[in-house]
């Protein structure tokens, strides 16, 4: 799952040829110098060092930014693709006043042990507020090994919440993303590939014996995110599950062996001038990309992608607005260089007269 990157290398190298020559002014020099380069290949700098932070789900709550994102743990988990390694155990609430305002860490909001069916992995959640409470909505395991969503409730945006009884009727696989249109419907996009196991999910049916990625099909459409209607208690679906289909600009849906472009994981919804923009991770091909459609359930035609790869193999994002700006929130490692040990960060979001998106490279070159 490792990937190298040239600008990674090419900072590494400088940052070594600069500290050397610094010796003679001593060990801080040295230190400040290095950090300097490394953190200059960024576009944005990590939000939170004091842990590590990803998958980040930012809402506007009480006037206030917060963000809802997993708490990367070393669990001593062997890294496969799978996602073994990403073995969360608990979720901590963030906000800030305003986009570059402190941040501050409410603590612990949620702990897989107070999650009555949850076997493990606690993974990317997403939040939602309706008739005054807060929702907070969470991939993990059961006891079976299986991903299901679930919701737990609380009073306040930063918690503590308290997990409901059973997963979400009808819900599977990860990265729940609910969306509450102009008119006070929600929706709940969710999915993901490989570890998230979509793959393996047939007519309402798991396969524990099924592929662990999705190869083998390779021209066949390829497997589509889910979106289902969130009933007025926003506690379950109400109706069906479907697919969130994405088609190319001559209306077909794109194929399986089309790693560029086919859905993978961390669907996130936003709706800009009448339009929704379904967006997405490529997952093993690591873009952020955009689709637009005319309703909530789509079809959602491919427009490209909007942000390049991050430092790390994972890459997830959401996007907000925010006094009159648009702005998107994403991961990298840049703190630790490890592919689970990750760190939110945020930038603008500028859409063009056009509808399109700029793209953002989260690495300078
Ligand atoms: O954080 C664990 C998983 O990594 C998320 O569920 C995926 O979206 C990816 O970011």
């Amino acid at each position: 799952m490792n990937k190298l990157k040239l600008p990674s290398v090419l900072a590494i190298t400088i940052a070594t040829l600069v500290t050397s020559a610094c010796q003679q002014n001593g060990k801080a020099a040295k230190v400040a110098v290095a950090d300097s380069i490394k953190k200059s290949k960024f576009l944005s700098q990590p939000l939170i060092s004091e842990i590590y932070t990803a998958d980040p789900s930012a809402h506007i709550f009480e006037g206030k930014i917060y963000i809802y994102p997993s708490h990367d743990i070393e669990g001593g988990t062997q890294e496969n693709d799978s996602g073994d390694h990403f073995d969360m155990r608990d979720y901590h609430i963030l906000s800030m006043d305003s986009v570059n305002g402190k941040v501050t860490d409410h603590g612990v909001a949620l702990s897989i042990k107070d999650i009555p069916w949850a076997g493990r992995q606690l993974w990317a959640p997403d939040a939602a507020f309706k008739n005054g409470t807060y929702y907070l909505y969470f991939p993990v395991k059961d006891k079976q090994d299986v991903f299901r969503i679930g919701v737990a409730t609380a009073k306040t945006p930063a918690g503590p919440f308290k997990a409901e009884p059973k997963p979400i009727e009808g819900s599977y696989s990860i990265d729940p993303a609910v969306f509450t249109d102009t008119d006070g419907n929600s929706y709940m996009y969710f999915g993901g590939i490989w570890g998230g196991q979509l793959q393996r999910w047939n007519n309402g049916k798991y396969d524990a014996n099924g592929s662990k990625t999705d190869s083998g099909k390779e021209n066949e459409p390829a497997l589509n995110a889910k979106v289902a209607k969130m009933s007025s208690d926003m506690l379950s679906f109400d109706g069906p599950v479907k697919d969130v289909e994405l088609l190319d600009k001559e209306g077909k849906p794109l194929l399986t062996k089309d790693h560029d472009r086919r859905f993978f994981e961390g669907a996130w919804l936003h709706k800009y001038k009448g339009k929704y923009y379904f967006t997405y991770s490529t997952g093993d091909t690591h873009f952020l990309a955009y689709a637009i459609g005319d309703t909530p359930y789509g079809p959602f035609t491919y427009q490209g992608t909007f942000m390049d790869p991050v430092q790390g193999w994972t890459t997830h994002h959401s996007i907000i607005e925010h006094n009159g700006k648009w702005y998107i929130y994403y991961h990298d490692t840049q703190l630790s260089n490890k592919t689970h040990l990750r760190n939110i960060k945020v930038t603008e979001l500028i859409h063009q007269k056009d509808g399109s998106i700029d793209l953002i490279k989260p690495i300078i070159e």
